[in-house]
């Protein structure tokens, strides 16, 4: 993971018309460091995965890890749970990111089951899982095509299955979204990140990372089926949710 650990200057230059954001080379090659100075919270929703992972899987069952990216989530469960506790798929479109993370896991855990698949979440032949993770995935995609991915992800899931769901959040009310879109700038100040950064990103990120609120959320996750489901962690406008299939 040696690049990888590149710190995130994309958007430190003033371009003159800011690109779409996309997952390239570019991004790949710092993409640790973008997420961890980016995402609130990150860190702790990785480590609890495990923990969820060992409270609810059934030994040996299959995890799927939709839009894995570098397979942050698959390392954290190969660190935590023995090779025979599971088996993972991740999945993600872009082919730089799917490179990296097969490389990662050839090296990090070479006795895990860990496989990973260049496809659209949108579009895959679904096999029959424990746990489904959906860590900061679904913004990204169209908003129309939400409901139908988690009635599939619902069906995919066994009895007892849970399904995580992490996203950038925003608030119906306006000013606590002020509040938390302001404090969330402080955040990434802190964690180094330049005004010119943080605008420029922003804009990169306008109709490629479409938040939805909380509420919108669990509504969607119960029209999908689950008959339970929760918000877990919240950090500022992010926030991770677990719904449950019964046994
Ligand atoms: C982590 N989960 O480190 N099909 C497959 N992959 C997709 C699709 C799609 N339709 N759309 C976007 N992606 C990771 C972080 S990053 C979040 C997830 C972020 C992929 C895209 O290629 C990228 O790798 C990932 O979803 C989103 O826990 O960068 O803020």
């Amino acid at each position: 993971m040696s690049d990888a650990s590149y710190r995130d200057a994309i958007f430190s230059t003033p371009l003159d018309r800011v690109a779409r954001f996309s997952f390239d080379e570019q991004v790949v090659a710092c993409f640790p460091d973008m997420i961890r100075r980016s995402v609130p919270g990150y860190g702790q929703i990785l480590g609890m995965l495990s923990l969820i992972a060992q409270r609810h899987l059934r030994h040996g069952a299959h995890v799927y890890d939709l839009g894995c990216s570098l397979g942050a989530s698959g390392l954290a469960l190969a660190g935590a749970l023995p090779p025979e506790a599971f088996r993972y798929t991740g999945v993600d479109l872009s082919p730089a990111m799917v490179e990296r993370a097969r490389q990662t896991f050839r090296e990090e855990c070479p006795e895990h089951a860990m496989q990973v698949q260049e496809a659209d979440i949108r579009e895959l032949d679904y096999a029959p899982s424990g746990m489904i993770i959906l860590n900061f995935t679904l913004q990204f995609l169209p908003p129309e095509d939400r409901d139908a991915l988690l009635a599939t992800l619902y069906h995919a899931l066994e009895p007892g299955g849970v399904l995580v769901l992490s996203e950038k959040t925003v608030d119906l009310d306006e000013r606590d979204n002020a509040w938390r879109v302001e404090r969330y700038h402080d955040f990434k100040r802190a964690n180094g990140y330049s005004d010119l950064e943080i605008s420029q990103k922003r804009t990169a990120l306008e109709n490629v990372l479409v938040p939805d609120t909380l509420e919108a959320h669990h509504a969607r996750l119960k029209k999908a089926g689950f008959a339970r489901s929760l918000t877990w962690f919240q950090y500022l406008n992010f926030a991770s949710m677990i719904a449950f299939k019964e046994s």
